[in-house]
């Protein structure tokens, strides 16, 4: 593949134009906590299998991604073990028993080192992918995405993972406002409520593209085949 020619993916409100060198597939937060049955997602009464459709499409897209040699970054939501970065408002919302910190099915919820918030073994990053660790729900907040994206020349981003209306959300709206372009594969996010997952896509691509633009896999396979 020339990492320099432009290739377009069918995409709304219209084909989306990347060039391969510069364009990133960012991963957001696939951590067992989110997609795992047992974990935090289940504890809150989630229905985990609305997140789990979408492991297959990004197991596919990631495998393909780095057999062109392309650049995958991957994210994770979570906290310093002391909870130093945990603002009292997010540990006090939600007002469930249990919350982040405290001792859950798979360590302690939301704390970066537990098992629960590791990334799911089928898309386990490699050493040469970097890994953000973000104590919010967008990627660029208090983190050193940016600077990454930067240093490696990245102007486009390919925005996968969970969950649809939260993070991938507000993520994609970070980038916006710091001039990248985003494409969101449908197949490829995933929200424990479908409601919120279809106008989440509507909200991306509406008022022609306010925040980037909605394809399928099998479109960015096919263009990167
Ligand atoms: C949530 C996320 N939903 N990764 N986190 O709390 O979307």
């Amino acid at each position: 593949m020339d990492m320099y020619q432009p290739v377009t993916v069918k995409a709304e409100p219209y084909p989306f134009e990347f060039v391969p060198g510069q364009c990133a597939l960012l991963i957001i937060d696939m951590q067992r906590d989110f997609l795992e049955a047992g974990g935090f997602g289940t504890m809150l009464g989630n229905d985990v299998s609305q997140l789990r459709r979408t492991i297959e499409p990004n197991r596919k897209l990631l495998a393909a991604w780095r057999s062109a040699g392309l650049q995958v970054i991957h994210t994770r939501e979570g906290h310093r073990p002391d909870l130093s970065d945990l603002p009292p408002a997010k540990k006090l919302r939600g007002r469930g028993k249990t919350g982040i910190g405290d001792a859950g099915p798979m360590g302690r919820i939301l704390v970066r080192g537990e098992p629960g918030h590791d990334i799911i073994p089928e898309l386990y990053p490699l050493p040469s992918e970097p890994v953000i660790d973000k104590p919010g729900k967008g990627a660029f907040f208090a983190t050193d995405l940016h600077a990454i994206l930067q240093n490696r020349a990245i102007q486009q981003l390919i925005v996968t993972g969970v969950t649809t209306e939260v993070c991938v959300h507000t993520t994609i709206r970070e980038a916006n406002d710091r001039g990248y372009d985003c494409l969101v594969p449908e197949d490829c996010v995933g929200s424990y409520f479908p409601q919120f997952q279809e106008i989440g896509l509507h909200m991306i691509k509406a008022q022609g593209g306010i925040f980037g633009w909605v394809s399928q896999s099998s479109h960015i396979l096919a263009a990167i085949r």
